[in-house]
Order: structure tokens, then sequence, then C-alpha cells
């Protein structure tokens, strides 16, 4: 058994605790080698051409994808595992309904038996990464230990990774501990497979209290990539509870007005509703001099400064963003980020060495290999790409990346915006009444199961805050952090809602989204700034037909009355169905909950069958 970690000369840890750490799991998982990564251009280039060597990577066309990569992975990894994702705090309580839970004590010993010996055969990388601008205040390191090459790469474009952040470390820096493993040892001479992992057995583990996480069986995306949601998500809200900031499941852009002021907006959507493609939104040209800038594409570090003001990171360098469906309509922006230095993930090959995936274009290239490396059969009626199918991308190659996307600072947060997929009930936008009421809306958002997601098609699924799969501790805790963080700062940004999702009674979307989103997100900055007018809703403040800029869009009062309107019956029923959210929550749901529940019921009732904004126009 090797006692030391190799490590090249050139390479100094003075942190003896890390490499002492890093010593005990070579003692149990029995790798052949450690390596230390250094996060250079070198090191990620060789490990690259490694996975094409051993037949995972594809090197895609250089005339037409430079440096860029992509390979399929085992068909039984292809997605988070949510029923394979564990919170082990000491008390279930401290986890709550919303999470799965098992005895730490009881789980350390599983994975202990599963782990031992795990990465025989293989390399066990260790690879120091920092979340956020190095040096950043808000910035948070940690060291993820694996055993994919995979992983490797993607964490050099997903995080800031290598002997820089060992230097900021020092002798005693703190950091969180991150182990992963594809779960799939090589006995003396086997030879390996293209996607190695566990097809039968998987674990996503985090301990909040230690702030530390283990991986098991699975080498895909959020499963493996212990930077994103299981660190700067679910260990990271622990965190951000005890030390009074906030760790979400949120975008962060900027809004410039033809003025040159920018205001910094953080948006939290569930997966999988666009979240990328607002983030890197482009305004219709009518809207002249408006520009979006992109902070990040999916989680916000937020905290107060001295005077109470709120300021983001984005804890990302990268972007691992869905591919179906992202097309230069959808978003341009992403589509010229993913040009190059790019990993694709179970989309299709075409012929002359590109990519392709479902949405891309309207014609589907000639004998193209689908995700399962094959040659795709149209008559299958099985799609190229994988509905999951991921491009791993740097931020730095965003056309509209915002200049202050690394200032260590972060980004001055002027308003938060929570959106559902709702195809009746919830307004394309309004504003809650205040803090409180931002956080219960929030609380008690939904989106309706779509024929990707799991479940009965179109039942609501409450999705708090988006964070439902993603917060390390009891939701009902965090809804009480939220509230308590309101109060404790002086002027906290105003909180809107929005729903890009409604529809008609035949089923067509009542708003065109996209760049129009921009219409919305205008109203928003001047209301902010006290230059829009408001009307007063039973839930909310909401603008007029007349405060929202049409220009170069044909969209009538009645149409927006259609997607504005709050009718009554229908809420009734959506704060009544609000109660078997908080039923499983009940022991420690904020008290404040059931008032606001109340008081919207009772304005509801005081108003007519259909609110409307512009009532004059329709009894004319
Ligand atoms: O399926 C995965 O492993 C990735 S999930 C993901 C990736 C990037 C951004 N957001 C998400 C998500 O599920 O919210
Ligand atoms: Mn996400």
């Amino acid at each position: 058994m090797p006692a030391t970690a190799t490590l090249k000369s050139t390479y100094k840890v003075a942190h003896a605790e890390l490499k002492e750490w890093v010593n005990q799991l070579q003692a149990q998982f029995e790798p052949e080698e450690v390596y230390w990564c250094d996060g250079s251009k070198e090191e990620y280039d060789r490990l690259c051409q490694q996975l094409v060597d051993k037949g995972t990577f594809i090197r895609l066309n250089p005339e037409k994808r430079p440096n860029s990569f992509a390979c399929f992975s085992d068909p039984s990894d292809v997605a988070r595992v949510e029923d394979r994702t564990y919170i082990c705090s000491r008390n279930k309580d401290d986890a709550g309904s919303t999470n799965n839970w098992v005895d730490p004590r009881e789980m350390k010993q599983t994975l202990r038996k599963l782990m031992s010996g795990c990465m025989k055969g293989r390399t066990m990388y260790v690879i120091p990464f920092c979340m956020g601008p190095i040096g950043s205040d808000i910035s948070q390191i940690g060291v993820e230990i694996t055993d994919s090459e995979y992983v490797v790469v993607n964490m050099h474009i997903m995080t800031r990774v290598g002997t820089r952040v060992i230097d900021q470390l020092g002798s005693d820096g703190d950091y969180v501990k991150c182990v992963h493993t594809v779960g799939a040892p090589l006995a003396p001479g086997q030879q390996d497979v293209k996607w190695p992992c566990n097809p039968t057995v998987k674990y996503i583990v985090h301990y909040p209290e230690e702030r530390s996480i283990v991986s098991y069986g699975s080498g895909y995306g959020g499963n493996a990539l212990l930077g994103k949601k299981c660190f700067a998500l679910r260990i990271a809200s622990v965190m951000a509870r005890d030390e009074g900031w906030l760790a979400e499941h949120m975008l962060i852009l900027g809004v410039e007005n033809p003025q040159g002021d920018k205001t910094y907006v953080a948006a939290a959507f569930p997966s999988a509703c666009g979240k990328t493609n607002f983030a890197m939104l482009i305004p219709p040209k009518q809207l002249d001099g408006w520009k979006i800038t992109t902070v990040g594409d999916d989680i916000a570090w937020i905290k107060p400064n001295k005077e109470g003001k709120l300021y983001a990171i984005n804890p990302e360098a990268g972007y691992f963003g869905v591919a179906p469906g992202t097309n230069m309509k959808s978003n341009p922006n992403a589509m010229k980020t993913i040009e190059r230095n790019t990993i694709f993930t179970n989309v299709g090959v075409t012929p002359d060495g590109d990519v392709w995936w479902e949405g891309m274009s309207k014609e589907v290239p000639k004998d193209i290999i689908d995700w399962h490396g094959k040659k795709w059969d149209p008559a299958s009626g099985k799609p190229v790409a994988h509905p999951n199918a991921r491009f791993t991308a740097p931020a730095s190659q965003n056309p509209v990346l915002d200049s202050e996307w690394e200032n260590p600072e972060g980004v001055p947060i002027g308003a938060i915006i929570f959106g559902g997929r709702r195809s009746t009930t919830v307004p394309l936008v309004y504003q809650a009444h205040n803090w409180a009421f931002g956080v219960y809306m929030a609380a008690t958002m939904g989106s309706e199961m779509t024929a990707a997601a799991f479940g009965e098609l179109g039942k609501v699924r409450r999705d708090p805050f988006a964070m439902l799969p993603f917060c390390g501790y009891n939701m009902a805790d965090y809804f009480n952090h939220w509230l308590q963080f309101g109060r404790n700062i002086p002027n906290p940004p105003r909180i809107f809602g929005v729903n890009w999702f409604r529809k008609d009674e035949k089923g067509n979307f009542l708003w065109p989204g996209f760049g129009d989103n921009m219409r919305v997100l205008k109203w928003i900055i001047q209301k902010i700034s006290g230059k829009s007018n408001a009307v007063e809703s039973p839930i909310g403040w909401m603008p007029h037909y007349s405060d929202i800029d049409w220009t170069g869009l044909d969209f009538s009062v009645q149409q927006f009355d259609n997607i504005m309107s709050i009718e009554r019956e229908q809420w009734k029923a959506e704060l009544l169905a609000h109660a078997e959210l908080f039923e499983r929550m009940y022991d420690r749901l904020p008290k404040e909950f059931i008032f606001m529940r109340e008081l919207l019921l009772s304005s509801l009732w005081r108003s007519p069958e259909k609110w409307s904004l512009e009532p004059e126009t329709f009894d004319n």
C-alpha cells in the first residue's frame, strides 16, 4: 500500500492536513497512482488526448469546432439522481421532509465498505478548486478527489483549478472535502470501458455539519462535478444559513439602459426552464440601447456588505448547459460560446465531425451518430441527442459576458426575480408587496410537469425558490433564513414573480418569450428606480398595459389582459394547494406564512371574479 501521494517536485503543498487526508484516501481507495492537478492548459490538453486515446472522447473537426470533444455516457448515467441524493445531517429533522436522509454513521459504514479499493487500476486525481474569483471574500475553496479524467477536464472549465488555489489555501485554509469515484475498479489487465460508472449503485451524499461530500457510482454532471450542485448549492446553503448570506439557484444578469446605467438582477427558475437563455438574452432591436450582460447562468452567492447592500458572485467559471433546444434563435450567444474549447456530452455527431441535437436546425444531418454512439435510424422514433445532453464551455467565451463578472466584491443586486412554469393562474409579471410576501411567493412557486420531467403531465410540482433538489437543510428553516435575512438588511431588493409560460384555452403560449422577455425586465428596472407606474392587484404590484414598452411587438390590450388577469377561483385553488406543501414541513414552517396565505385569500375574496388591469377597456 503506498504511504504517500506522489507529488511533482514543483508542486508545493504547505497544507499538512490536506496532504494527510489525501494519503488516507490513497490507502483506502488503492489507486495505481495519485496525481495533483496543476490547472494548466498543458494538463487539460493531455487529459483530453488521453480520453481520445481511450475512446471516451471524439475529437471534433478542428475546422468546425476547434479544440472540442464529444462523448457518450453510459445509458444508466445521464442525469442527476435525486432519489440517490442524501443530506446526512446528524438529526433527521435538520434535513427535513423534502430531502433523503440516512444517519451519517450508517451512511459512512455503507460507503466505507463500498469504497474500499474502489480506485484500483485507476489514477486518483486531486483537484484543488475555487468557487468564485480567487481571493474574493465571497469565494470558497474545495478539493475534489476523483478517478475520472472526464471530471478533471470538466472541472477545469467549470471552476478555477490548480496550484493557484493551493497557494491561496496556504498552510491551514478551510476547504470543502469532495470525494468522487465512478465506482468501477479495474482488475489487473482488465480493459476499461469508455464511460466507467457503476450502473446499479449510486450515492450522492452530503454531510452538512462536516461540510463534506461523497459521490459514488456516477460520472455525470451534477453527480460528479462536485463544485456545482453539491458544493455551491447544498453545502453552501448550509454555510450561508450559518453565516448570514444566501447560496441560490439563480442566474445573475446585468441590464444596461440607453444612458449606460446598469442594474444587476438575480433570477431563480426551476431546472430546465431556459435559465441560460435568459442569462444571455438579446433584447429586441426596437428596444434601442438596452443591453443584457451575463454574470452567471445557474448559481449566485449573495452577501450583504457593511451597509447591508447585497452583492453577488457567480461561483462558477463555465456553463454546463442543456444542448437540445439551443439554437441561433433561442440563444445565439450560447451558440457562439460553444464554437470552440467545448466538451459535448450525449449529443449527436455528424459525419463531418460536428455536433447536432434536436432543435439545433430543422433538418437532421444525414448519417448522424446518436448519443448511443450508433448510426441514428430516423424511423426509430428515438432522439439523436439525449434530452439532458450538455455542453461544458468556458464563461470567458460568452460574447455578452459582463465586465464585472469576476469582480471579487461581486455585483450589487437591484432586484430578485422568481419564475415558474405555469400554463394558467400566474400572471406574466408582478411585484411582491414586500420582502416577506416575496419569500412566500418564492416558497410556493411551482412548475407544471412537461413530457421531459418526471410525474403526471400538467400537475404542478412545487419547487420552492427552485431549490427543492438543492437545499442542504430543512426547507422550512431555509424559508425562515430568508425572512430573517430580509429583516437584517435596511432596504432589501424588490422581489418580482414572472411566468413566461401562460397558455390560452387552445394550449398556445400567450407570450412570445426569448428576447421579448426584455420588455418585462425593462418594466422591472424602471419600477425599482421609481420611473414606472404600477397598480396594486390582490397578489402584488403590476404594470398597466401602457407601462410596458411594446415598440416592435404587436400585442393588444386584450392579449395583455389574457396574460395578466387574476381569476379568483384559480387563485383560491392555488392558495389551497399551498397547504399541501406546508403540511410537509409544518413543524418548522414560518408562522408568517399562515397569516400571509390568509391575507391573500381575503384580498382575493374582495376582488372581482376576474381581476383585470384595464377593466374600463372591456366594460365599454
Ligand atoms: O443532470 C445534470 O447532471 C445536470 S443538472 C444542471 C446542470 C446545469 C445547470 N442546472 C442544472 C439543474 O438541474 O438545475
Ligand atoms: Mn440549475
